[in-house]
């Protein structure tokens, strides 16, 4: 199995994030990524390859081009107001207010964003485009029929096609699967086992049935991102029925959680489907801080035997997680179980 990293993820590190009425240090921290890297290289289960550059086009398929130049732009603008912070919005267009992009970056902020927990400081547009490119690079592995990671960092699930949020800003996952149509496969399916739901994914593709979209998490009337995630949203128009969600409450272990996981492949085996891609967030782990899954280390082999019942060209990207002393491991977990299981087809 091939592995992609880069090191350009360290350029997003803002120092503050919006939380119980304070300013903490972030929980997407850099360490995350590198523990990542340490633990899947020490269960030597990967070939790490460098990243490639594939350039704006793949990002533009999924993403508004005025919210990419808005991500590129956004540090310079806020830096040139001389605010003295990192740049966090403060207000939205709520209910019977109108939709139009203002020019000052507050205004933008607002406009282009879902959540306030995420501060954009120096460096989050480089680091968020590298962590694209890393998804890239795995994806054009896959496209050859072999399975990758891409490890990416910062994530990529709650950006949607206009606005940032959860730690995210370009959705990897959703870029990958324009890519893999746009090379050909006529039907993806992305699985999303990040504890959040994956509402930016679900919202780029909740018109279309060429891309369908699994999602189990944390029921969105109890956490983040509050606003989507329910079972009843199952796609719209061409996309009816192309859209699932699982909702858990807390406390749930693997042994409940493993039958929507079970749903969830039964329906990606039996679709037709041309590739997979799952969008691994380990937030679903027992000790995770800011989660209420009660997933375990040992788990993880589990899920990743359970991916490998597909029998697809799987593309796993990194997602959430947020114990980062086990976050490395979790990983690592996941990708053997599923080899191992590969290997005993
Ligand atoms: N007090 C991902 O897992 N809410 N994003 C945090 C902490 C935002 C999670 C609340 C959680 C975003 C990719
Ligand atoms: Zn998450």
């Amino acid at each position: 199995m091939k592995a992609v990293y880069d090191q350009a993820h360290w350029q997003r590190h803002p120092s503050t994030e919006l939380d119980g009425g304070q300013l903490v240090t972030p929980y997407e921290s850099p360490q995350r990524a590198e523990y990542v890297k340490t633990s899947v290289t020490e269960a030597a289960i990967v070939d790490w390859l460098p990243p490639k550059d594939f350039g704006l086009a793949p990002i533009t398929r999924v993403h508004d081009p005025d919210y990419i130049d808005f991500l590129a732009s956004c540090w310079q603008q806020w830096q040139d107001t001389g605010k003295p912070g990192e740049a966090i919005p403060a207000v939205w267009p709520a209910r019977r207010m109108q939709q139009v992009v203002p020019q000052d970056i507050d205004g933008k902020l607002g406009y282009y964003s879902f959540a306030a927990e995420t501060s954009i400081s120096g460096g989050t547009w480089e680091a968020a485009y590298a962590s694209s490119q890393v998804a890239l690079t795995a994806a054009e592995v896959v496209l050859g029929g072999e399975s990758a990671f891409g490890l990416c960092r910062p994530p990529g699930h709650h950006a949607a096609y206009d606005y940032y949020g959860g730690y995210c800003f370009i959705n990897n996952a959703a870029v990958c699967a324009q890519y893999f149509r746009d090379k050909g496969d006529a039907k993806v399916a992305i699985l999303d086992i990040d504890f959040h739901h994956g509402n930016g994914t679900q919202d780029i593709f909740y018109q279309r049935d060429d891309v369908h979209f699994f999602s189990l998490h944390g029921d969105p009337a109890l956490v983040f991102p509050h606003f989507t995630g329910y079972e009843n949203e199952r796609g719209a128009g061409a996309g009816e029925g192309a859209n699932r969600n699982w909702v858990y409450g807390p406390g749930t272990p693997f042994s409940q959680w493993q039958h929507g996981l079970s749903e969830a492949l039964r329906l990606i085996e039996q679709g037709g489907f041309d590739r997979l891609i799952i969008s691994l967030g380990v937030d679903t782990f027992e000790h995770d801080p800011i989660s209420f899954f009660k997933l375990t280390s040992e788990d993880y082999l589990k899920v990743g035997e359970v991916i490998a019942q597909a029998s697809l060209p799987t593309l796993f990207l990194l997602e959430g997680g947020y114990a980062v002393d086990a976050i490395g491991v979790n990983v690592a977990n996941v990708l053997k179980g599923f080899k191992q299981a590969l290997k005993n087809e």
